[in-house]
């Protein structure tokens, strides 16, 4: 009986840490490599003409966990992410990355790391059409080098932001990762860690991530926050 009941704790809790990823068709619940942790665009589709290295392969991914002599942190989760200075692609320009198809499931909610003044989340249906558009808006120019809240900015670092997509749940969706066209400095995006499913919803109001500041070895809390959509 001890012995079924160890069977039994185990199953649950590798179920717990491990939920399932795939959706009872083909198409799975969770973006294929959200957090770019193949350390290659493995499950991105990027457009025509993308920067490439002397190999051909596309650049753009950065294991950097800080940028400058202030060593200001990128927030990036695991080892890799995707740096809009590492893409080559001149700041005043835009681009973009399109995720793998999922199929909302969970509570609906899925978060993305973003960073720069010019990041946003493009949400599609199956079909192209779009539903969804989700600026960064944790960008701030002040208070250089910290990125304690109240106190600094924020430029290259990532939030996590928390996009409400309960109209949308069954359905099967797609991602696009701007960085949007847009006059003046700062002209860049910076993502992480896009997650497509929740089985709770994430609470925004007390989550955080910690990165030590800007110029400091003092630890400090980046909060997740909710971003709302603006497309209509
Ligand atoms: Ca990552
Ligand atoms: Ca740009």
């Amino acid at each position: 009986m001890k012995k079924l009941v160890a069977i039994l704790l185990t199953a649950v809790m590798i179920c717990s840490v491990f939920p399932a990823v795939f959706a009872e068709g083909e198409v799975p619940f969770q973006v294929e490599n959200g957090g770019f942790e193949t350390g290659d665009f493995t499950g991105w589709t990027l457009p025509e003409g993308w920067p490439v290295d002397e190999s051909g392969n596309p650049l753009g991914l950065s294991s950097d966990t800080t940028y400058w002599a202030e060593e200001m942190p990128f927030n990036q989760a695991g080892n890799y992410h995707l740096d809009g200075w590492a893409t080559t692609i001149p700041e005043p320009e835009s681009w973009h990355i399109t995720s793998s198809h999922f199929v909302l499931g969970g509570v609906g909610y899925i978060t993305v790391r973003m960073g720069g003044r010019t990041a946003a989340v493009k949400v599609f249906k199956a079909d192209g059409t779009q539903v969804g558009l989700f600026r960064n808006r944790h960008f701030k120019d002040s208070g250089f080098p910290s990125v304690k809240k109240g106190v600094g900015g924020s430029w290259a670092d990532m939030a996590t932001f928390i996009i409400d997509l309960r109209d949308y749940i069954g359905e099967e969706l797609y991602l696009e990762l701007w960085d949007e066209e847009s006059p003046g400095s700062w002209a860049q995006a910076f993502f992480d860690e896009v997650v497509t499913l929740y089985d709770e919803i994430p609470d925004y109001k007390t989550k955080v991530d910690v990165v030590k500041d800007g110029n400091s070895t003092e630890m400090v809390e980046i909060p997740w926050q909710r971003v709302l959509n603006v497309y209509n």
